[in-house]
């Protein structure tokens, strides 16, 4: 295991639920340090950049009308093995399938609307990182 750092999103639903500080409360509790954080909204040219690698996807439009749909709170999550472990954290992307005691599990809505977004390896996480954060922006 190394020290890594990820990209985590609470989505819109979450977001305007109230749950920002139920969700980093589960990441802190974990082990893992918050480094950079701001909240912000995505245009839906910003959301269809993001997620460009879902392009073909029969949810893409769906996906990015929801990501700009209201503020997001982006945030670098730092520690041992931070990829994996926000993954585990966070669950299955469809909260019906996800483990008990994950955020999905415990906070999504359905498989669009699951609270939370995590990248997936260590070149996601580098580019995701970039794409929200400067690296002066970054502690
Ligand atoms: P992940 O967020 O668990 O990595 P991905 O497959 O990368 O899952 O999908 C990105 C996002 O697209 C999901 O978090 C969810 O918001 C949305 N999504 C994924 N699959 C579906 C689907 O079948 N219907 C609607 N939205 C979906
Ligand atoms: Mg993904």
């Amino acid at each position: 295991m190394s020290v890594e750092r990820t990209l985590s999103i609470v989505k819109p639903d979450a977001v305007g639920r109230n749950l920002i500080g139920e969700i980093l409360r589960r990441f802190e509790t974990a082990g893992l340090k918050i480094v950079a954080g701001k909240l912000l909204r995505l245009t839906p040219e910003r959301a269809q950049a993001f997620y460009a690698v879902h392009k073909e996807r029969p949810f893409f439009a769906g996906l990015c009308a929801y990501m700009s749909s209201g503020p997001i709170f982006v945030s670098v999550l730092e520690g041992e093995n931070a990829i994996m472990k926000n993954r585990e954290i966070m669950g299955a992307t469809d909260p019906a399938k996800a483990a008990p005691g994950t955020i999905r599990k415990d906070l999504g809505k359905d498989v669009e609307q699951n609270a939370v977004h995590g990248s997936d390896g260590p070149e996601t996480a580098a580019s995701e990182i970039a794409f929200f954060f400067r690296p002066d922006e970054i502690f």
